[in-house]
């Protein structure tokens, strides 16, 4: 068999440049480790840029979305209890969209079955081949039967444990990495949401987030610790711990109800450079993972496949390796920055076991300078609302 583009990992980053390239007449094919509906079943982000958002739109998979998608002027942040407003829309004239991963992917699929995008589900033991050379080649596994792929390029979109990152050779690969000494235990409740905003709460006994899928459908989050056991979070406890958290104001509008879906998430910054080795190109989580407390991590899937996408129509539209010799640099500089972003937040709203009375109150003046701060506020905001591509 044969193709112009490989793509390895069927989530967000991968979806979406396959569809973004069939579109330009790009010979592509997915290669997916899992089924279709485990990959869509996954409950993961939930906040869209607006610049991802248009991106689904230029991809014409936004119908749903135009629809069902929240769209968000502001964000509250609480400290101590008390709660204050940031508003993205006035500080920065943008906003963003509350939509669930699950919807997205599911709307990447149909768009792709509709459209006769090849996707190999259920590959196993995928690996790349010749990946320093002209003329690359995937091969994989499935129920036992060996196939092939010979193509132009690979992309791995494979996530951050896939194989596409560890096919780079250890002497060109450098890695930069925090792990958190901690991680967000999540749950799912159809119940109203707490608010019509998110909220992100900043308390002595850790971070909670408020956040939702519909308006009938929240998700919550407590930050936990790694070794936590979820059957010592019957409902009751999460919702007690979850409201004390929110503090009294917030709290009080919690609606409890039963959770369907309970999981501890770690939390991990890290990022893999270069994102291109030869015939090989990342993106997503397969080069770079930011702690989701800057819910950024979907978005940067998708810019990273939006500025890929450019350079390889650029090649296939001019024989020309410029777009591609630069898509690393490029893509880098705006992921660096949303790791500073994810890194700052996280630090600013999550209790750490070296917190002690000084680094607490330093937590706290600074929620307090953005309480009374516009510059201060606006920072966040632009983060928020995702910096520009360029
Ligand atoms: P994915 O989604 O991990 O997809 C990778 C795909 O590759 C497949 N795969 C393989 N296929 C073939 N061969 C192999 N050897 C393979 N190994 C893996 C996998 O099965 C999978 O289908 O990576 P991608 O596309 O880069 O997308 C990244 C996003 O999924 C991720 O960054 C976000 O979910 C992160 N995230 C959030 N991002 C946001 O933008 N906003 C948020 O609000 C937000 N909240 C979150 C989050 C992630 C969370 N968790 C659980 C990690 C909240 C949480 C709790
Ligand atoms: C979510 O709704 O899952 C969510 C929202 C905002 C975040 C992280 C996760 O920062």
């Amino acid at each position: 068999m044969r193709t112009q583009i490989a793509i390895v990992g069927a989530g967000p980053a991968g979806m979406c440049l396959a569809l973004l390239l069939h579109a330009h007449d790009v010979d592509v094919v997915v290669l997916e480790r899992r089924d279709r509906a485990y990959v869509e079943g996954r409950v993961r982000a939930g906040v869209l840029e607006q610049g991802s958002v248009e991106l689904l739109a230029r991809l014409g998979v936004d119908a749903r979305l135009k629809r069902e998608g929240l769209v968000h002027g502001g964000i509250k942040l609480s400290q101590g209890g008390e709660t204050f407003h940031v508003d993205l829309t006035a500080l920065t004239g943008r906003s963003v969209t509350v939509y669930g991963q699950q919807q997205v992917m599911a709307d990447l699929f149909d768009a792709a079955e509709a459209r006769g995008l090849p996707i190999e589900w259920n590959a196993a033991e995928v690996a790349l081949h010749d990946i320093e050379g002209e003329h690359p080649s995937v091969s994989w596994t499935r129920d036992g039967t060996a196939a092939a792929l010979d193509c132009d390029f690979i992309i791995g979109c494979d996530g951050f444990h896939g194989v596409s990152r560890a096919s780079i050779p250890a002497s060109v690969l450098r890695t930069y990495e925090r792990v958190y000494p901690f991680g967000w235990l999540g749950i799912l409740a159809d119940v109203p949401p707490a608010d019509h905003e998110l909220i992100y709460a900043g308390h002595d006994h850790g971070f909670a987030l408020a956040s939702m899928r519909s308006p009938t459908r929240s998700r919550y989050y407590i930050q936990c610790a790694l070794d936590e056991d979820i059957a010592a979070w019957p409902d009751d406890r999460f919702w007690d711990e979850l409201c004390l958290r929110l503090g009294p104001e917030a709290g009080e509008r919690v609606v409890r109800g039963p959770a369907f879906e309970k999981s501890i998430a770690p939390l991990r910054s890290f990022v893999g450079e270069p994102m291109r080795h030869g015939r090989l190109l990342l993106a997503g989580d397969a080069a770079h993972i930011v702690p989701p407390t800057g819910a950024k991590g979907m978005n940067l899937a998708l810019s990273d496949v939006a500025m890929l996408a450019e350079a390889l129509l650029h090649r296939y539209g001019t024989g020309s390796m410029t777009g591609i010799d630069g898509y690393s640099a490029r893509a880098l500089a705006r992921i660096w920055k949303a790791e500073r972003f994810s890194w700052w937040f996280t630090a600013l709203t999550h209790r750490f076991p070296e917190t002690d009375g000084f680094s607490r109150r330093i937590q706290m003046a600074e929620l307090d300078y953005l309480k009374g701060s516009r510059a201060a506020q606006a920072m966040l905001a632009e983060n928020y609302v995702g910096l520009p591509m360029e």
